[in-house]
């Protein structure tokens, strides 16, 4: 196949409440999406990151330059040899910008996959057709405020929650999360590396509530810290921020760094690597499962493709549409008893639907090949 042209979206979608975790808050999902026009169909991506390079280095007006100057030049360069799958080791040179490259690699993916009549999900080898939702709880004003969200989402028929921590917001809300719905309610937090390695004694008390897992306690560079703190606590420690490859994963496994992972295919380059990652985590019994930020339907498509792999056995980030959107850009994705479907369609299963992207967009911009 070959790229003609990419149109580059960015998107405003009001969120339904704000979202606070230890690094920001944040009323709008301010987002990138990648349209990419091929000789064999078009195909669509949404880009990971953020509007500021608080959850990594990367960041839209970032990303949008690294693939106007770098990436789409060497996509267009490949002329007829396109294909997914030959876009890693064409970008190989570049450091890092995993965000960017997943995006494209993601769209040119979609519209390969349109082309031949297959969907993600079994491109990728998934083995369900539908997979358990968790929910990301972000950080409140009051516990009362928690109390009502985590109440509603249970009702809901989310599987498990996710509350977000920091210091001074983890051990009183974790206790009454714990004791008010019982030892059954699957339970983790998540602290965006809102800790140090002089919090250790402070992360232990939390082993008295039988989390599922703490995901991220502390610097995404400090893989050793993390080494010890998973000695020294009981809770399973889960990597989010850190893992940004396979081979990552590889090494964070072997140093004992990494009892869980957490696969976000934007953060790590795309869903060719994510794959990766989910096979070194069976091959060494590292439970994985899918996180989130915040997609709209084009993105969150794709995740649970991803989150139908067998090695996905915890329930994910992949939360229904409505978790925080009012109308969601594509037909939304709704929980059935828990469960979100796994779209069948071909490539990521979802189309954008015009007059509600039209509603969302701030500006366009057309790169083409000279
Ligand atoms: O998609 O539901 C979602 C978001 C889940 O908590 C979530 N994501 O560190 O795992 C994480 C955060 C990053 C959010 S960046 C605003
Ligand atoms: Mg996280």
């Amino acid at each position: 196949m070959k790229l003609e042209a990419v149109e580059l979206i960015r998107l405003n979608v009001p969120l339904k409440s704000a979202f606070r975790t230890s690094f920001s808050s944040v009323n709008l999902h301010q987002v990138v999406w990648v349209h990419a026009i091929t000789d064999v169909g078009e195909g669509w991506a949404e880009c990971g990151a953020n509007e500021r390079p608080d959850y990594s280095s990367e960041y839209h007006t970032g990303a949008m330059a690294v693939m106007k100057e770098f990436i789409l030049p060497e996509m267009f360069e490949l002329g007829d040899d396109l294909t997914a799958e030959s876009i890693g080791p064409k970008l190989h040179w570049m450091k890092q910008h995993r965000m960017a490259k997943a995006a494209v690699e993601t769209a040119i993916l979609d519209a390969q996959l349109r082309a031949e009549e297959k969907s993600l999900a079994s491109y990728l080898g998934a083995t369900k057709s539908r997979v358990p939702a968790g929910v990301s709880v972000g950080i409140m004003n009051s516990l009362e405020e928690l109390m009502g969200y985590v109440e509603s989402y249970l009702a809901e028929g989310y599987l498990r929650i996710k509350l977000k921590i920091e210091p001074g917001w983890d051990y009183e809300p974790v206790k009454l999360v714990r004791e008010s719905f019982g030892n059954d309610l699957l339970l983790q937090v998540d602290a965006n590396t809102a800790y140090t390695r002089n919090d250790f004694d402070l992360l232990k008390r939390l082993d008295e509530f039988n989390l599922l897992l703490i995901e991220q306690p502390i610097d995404e560079e400090d893989m050793l810290g993390h080494a010890k703190l998973a000695a020294y606590i009981d809770t399973p420690v889960c990597l989010d921020e850190s893992i940004v490859s396979a081979d990552i994963a590889r090494d964070a496994i072997e140093l004992g760094a990494a009892e869980i992972i957490n696969i976000k295919p934007s953060r790590v380059g795309g869903y060719l690597e994510s794959k990766r990652i989910h096979d070194v985590s069976l091959k060494n019994n590292i439970p994985v499962w899918c996180g989130g930020m915040l997609e709209t339907g084009i993105g969150r498509a794709a995740n649970l493709a991803l989150a139908a792999l067998p090695g996905f056995t915890l329930p994910g980030d992949t939360s229904a549409s409505s978790r925080y959107f009012e109308t969601d850009l594509t037909i939304p994705f709704e929980l059935q008893n828990g469960y979100i479907d796994v779209p069948t369609r071909p490539g990521i299963g979802v189309d954008p639907i015009p007059e509600i992207v039209e509603r969302f967009t701030v500006s366009k911009d057309w790169i083409r090949s000279n």
